[in-house]
């Protein structure tokens, strides 16, 4: 792994992926938690208006939080550690492990951008993990802007529309992908089966823990912590 290489890469695309970065048999171990964890919870948190807006379906779950230690390993690892280091600077915070369900059938997420890029210094850090393939035939491919975190807002407009220059992930069992939270990125329908992500979400020193509280969507911006919509967004004719 050439870290110096790699931190350069994120500086100008806003994301870098790494394969094969975690070992099938912690990978293979951590999918079956989350599918048993999730066989029990099938339940929807997000109000329906949001679902409707937002055309995002996903179910987080906060497995540290409640005392549950598989993920551990993950977020103690040296190399995530000093690659994180590497991309926002020494003294970051590690904010939560967040794992991510999408059922197969639903909408996957719409662009936006985890945090207002209106300060291009105050955002989130993304590391995230896949315990099982994404692959064309079940969908749920991490689509990006490479260089869009550097682009300040993410453009008013459809909620699903293609950029042009979009580049589509498919990562794999093992895969890292960390991405910058200004970046412009999406979450393709999920078709073949349920879709998985785990999220090591980190940030720079001093950014404050309820920086992703509000989400930019092509469409509005929208504050978790009320559940409400706080700009509806239109394109300018
Ligand atoms: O699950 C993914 O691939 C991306 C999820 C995402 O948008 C995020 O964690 O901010
Ligand atoms: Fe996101």
């Amino acid at each position: 792994m050439n870290i110096a290489a790699l931190a350069k890469q994120f500086d100008e695309e806003g994301y870098i992926v790494v394969e094969d970065f975690f070992d099938d048999g912690l990978m293979e171990h951590l999918d079956c938690v989350i599918r048993a964890y999730y066989g029990d919870n099938p339940d929807f948190w997000h109000n329906e208006e949001f679902l409707e807006k937002s055309h995002t379906e996903v179910v987080p779950w906060f497995p540290q939080r409640e005392g549950n230690h598989d993920f551990d390993s993950i977020e103690q690892d040296e190399r995530l550690q000093q690659l994180t280091n590497e991309v926002i600077g020494a003294d970051w915070n590690s904010q939560y492990c967040m794992v991510m369900f999408s059922k197969q059938g639903t909408a996957g997420q719409a662009w936006h951008q985890d945090c207002p890029p209106d300060d291009p210094s105050r955002h989130n850090l993304n590391r995230l993990v896949y315990t099982s393939d994404i692959v064309d035939e079940i969908g749920g491919q991490t689509v990006v802007v490479p260089g869009s975190h550097k682009h300040g807002e993410l453009p008013a407009g459809d909620p699903t529309g293609e950029f042009d220059d979009q580049v589509v992930l498919r990562p794999k069992k093992g895969t890292l992908v960390i991405l910058h939270g200004h970046t412009w990125h999406r979450v393709m329908p999920i078709k073949g089966s349920d879709r998985f992500s785990t999220n090591y979400r980190a940030a720079p020193a001093g950014t404050p823990d309820d920086v992703t509280d509000v989400c930019v969507y092509r469409n509005m911006r929208y504050r978790f912590s009320d559940s409400s919509v706080i700009e509806e967004r239109v394109t300018q004719a």
